[in-house]
């Protein structure tokens, strides 16, 4: 019995260190995959993601309900990609290359925030 947890703990973390892919390797572009966020009236949806380093996540702005663009504006910090300005419509990509928790307003409408997680 003693053996076989053991062996079972050592399987677990020889897993868990094959997951880790080695921590500098350059993550493969082809399983990259794009995930959409749409802008509501006053809100993203939606404004919770979890993506994998190297992925793009489109933000789909279309006016508010009263004809207000939204902006997506990011908490600064390493790795963070480029704001986008205050957009009446749109389709717009940014691709996420560094893991980290990311976290964004729209200034023209308090409140109206999201997060992204890299992993
Ligand atoms: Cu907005």
């Amino acid at each position: 019995m003693r053996v076989f947890i053991s062996a079972a703990v050592v399987l677990a973390v020889v897993t868990a260190g094959c997951g880790s892919d080695g921590g500098t390797t350059t993550p493969p572009t082809s399983n990259n995959k794009s995930v959409d966020v749409f802008t509501l009236s006053s809100a993203f949806s939606p404004n919770f993601l979890q993506i994998a380093q190297g992925d793009t996540v489109r933000f789909n702005i279309v006016p508010a309900a009263n004809g207000e663009g939204h902006d997506v504006t990011f908490d600064p910090q390493s790795g963070v990609p480029a704001n986008i300005k205050v957009t009446l419509n749109g389709v717009i990509p940014r691709v996420f290359s560094t893991k980290g928790t990311f976290h964004y307003n729209c200034f023209v409408h308090p409140g109206m925030s999201g997060d992204i997680v890299v992993q």
